[in-house]
């Protein structure tokens, strides 16, 4: 079915009005194609030949055409979810928060990672007022306002109710030549006598990667539902992937520009027999995914298990990735859907494309978010709600096989210039952004939730 220009100059929401209604009356399986196209009844600019599509092949592709177009004529559109954030967690003490992590033990904390190296503890939408954990002193100097490097990941181990332990990924001093500076997974274990305070001298580091640059070091860390222990890293930096004869992305032998997979209950840790590159010559075994330039914020769908990850783009485009066993993601071959620079002897094919990607004139850095799994927003259910470091904020919603993207609007958005620098799932699955507010000397760090209006 196609949009059909003929009817561009007539009475385009009676068109969308009728389509919705065909849809109603036919309790029309595709949800999400309703919703999206309900969405976008408030200022159409197309209008649609109305043959009634007969299955979910046709109002899809229905759908996909009509965005498009749709697209192309208007500059503004709203979503049905309607939501505010709030309650405000805090101002004044925390800066770049980049990193969350819940306990699953039923006390409804939040561990919240500053950048600079502090994870401070949230309950009851309060900060304490001591840190939980500080590895400043054996991180690189880092800058509260733009810097890659820092405090980046916390996982807390799929037993932490009974063993305590939890990971942290940070950036510290190198003295290896060529190196900026080292990413460190490391593990501690909550002190025994206060469980608001992690015990230093539990540290374990189990792995310790060198970094060529400043910049793209992935660092976010999460367990999947599997157990296992998932590691983003970004391509060494610098930009263009320019490290080595083929870059990183592509090259088996360095875990630069991957996710990896472990089992970190090993000396230091194990790698899971059944990784995709275990018996592949000279590849590290511990490669989950390839071909990623910089993923940043990875996380798994409590529902379907699918993991998830926004990767940043080069000049021009932003990604949101499906991770799968052994993918390859396209970096430094391409970025997003368009080519790059091929390096010599990588495979081209079998690239795996990106559910969603979008131009530089949208945003600048993309952040990961969360696949939305609480309560309190039904319209949010299944979606999967992301933004970008400009402060925008959107979500994709799956209709038939394809990802639908389109603006989340926010009531109460802080004002200001804010940069959305991660995004949080508490046990509840409902969702948090943590952002930095800048215009002042120092950036202003502040956790928010979503939470309906
Ligand atoms: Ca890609």
């Amino acid at each position: 079915m196609m949009v059909n220009k003929e009817y561009s100059e007539i009475d385009k929401r009676s068109i969308i009005k009728q389509y919705l209604s065909f849809v109603d009356n036919k309790e029309f399986p595709c949800i999400a194609a309703k919703a999206a196209l309900a969405r976008r009844n408030v200022k159409c600019m197309v209008a649609a030949n109305m043959a009634c599509p007969k299955d979910d092949t046709d109002i899809i592709r229905f759908l996909n055409e009509f965005v498009d177009e749709f697209r192309s004529s208007v500059d503004t559109y709203h979503s049905a979810a309607i939501i505010f954030a709030g309650p405000h967690i805090n101002d004044e003490q925390i800066s770049s928060p980049v990193a969350m992590a819940v306990t699953g033990d039923g006390s409804n904390r939040l561990f919240i990672c500053e950048k600079e190296g502090r994870v401070w503890v949230v309950q009851n939408a309060k900060m304490l007022s001591q840190p939980f954990l500080d590895v400043s002193n054996q991180m690189v100097d880092v800058e509260g306002g733009y810097d890659e490097r820092g405090l980046l990941g916390i996982a807390l181990h799929p037993n932490f109710k009974t063993n305590r332990k939890f990971y942290v990924y940070y950036s510290a001093p190198s003295r290896t030549r060529g190196s900026d500076h080292k990413s460190v997974i490391a593990e501690y274990q909550v002190s025994a006598g206060n469980a608001n305070t992690a015990d230093k001298s539990t540290k374990r580091v189990l792995l310790e990667i060198e970094q060529p640059e400043s910049n793209h070091n992935g660092g976010d860390i999460v367990f999947g539902p599997d157990g296992y222990l998932y590691i983003c890293l970004g391509d060494g930096g610098g930009g263009g992937d320019k490290h080595g004869s083929i870059g990183n992305g592509q090259n088996f032998s360095t875990l630069l520009g991957k996710i990896l997979r472990i089992d970190v209950n090993g000396n230091p840790f194990s790698v899971p027999k059944d990784n995709p590159f275990v018996s592949v010559k000279n590849a590290r075994p511990e490669i989950w995914a390839y071909g990623l330039r910089n993923p940043w914020r990875i996380s798994f769908d409590k529902v379907t298990k699918q993991l998830f990850a926004g990767d940043v783009g080069q000049n021009n485009y932003e990604e949101i990735d499906i991770i799968q066993k052994g993918g390859n993601y396209g970096w430094r071959i391409k970025e997003g859907l368009h080519d790059f620079k091929m390096p010599e002897g990588a495979n081209k094919n079998n690239l795996i494309d990106p559910i969603h990607k979008y131009d530089h004139d949208q945003g600048i850095s993309v952040t990961g978010g969360y696949i939305y799994r609480g309560r309190s927003i039904p319209q949010l259910t299944g979606k999967y709600v992301y933004g970008d470091y400009n402060g925008k904020m959107w979500l994709l919603s799956k209709a038939g096989n394809k990802w639908v993207n389109s603006d989340l609007v926010v009531n109460n958005k802080p004002g200001g210039n804010i940069q959305i620098l991660s995004w949080g799932q508490d046990e509840a699955g409902e969702l948090y952004m943590l952002i930095n507010s800048s215009g002042n000397s120092r950036s202003e760090g502040s956790v928010y939730k979503i939470v309906k209006k």
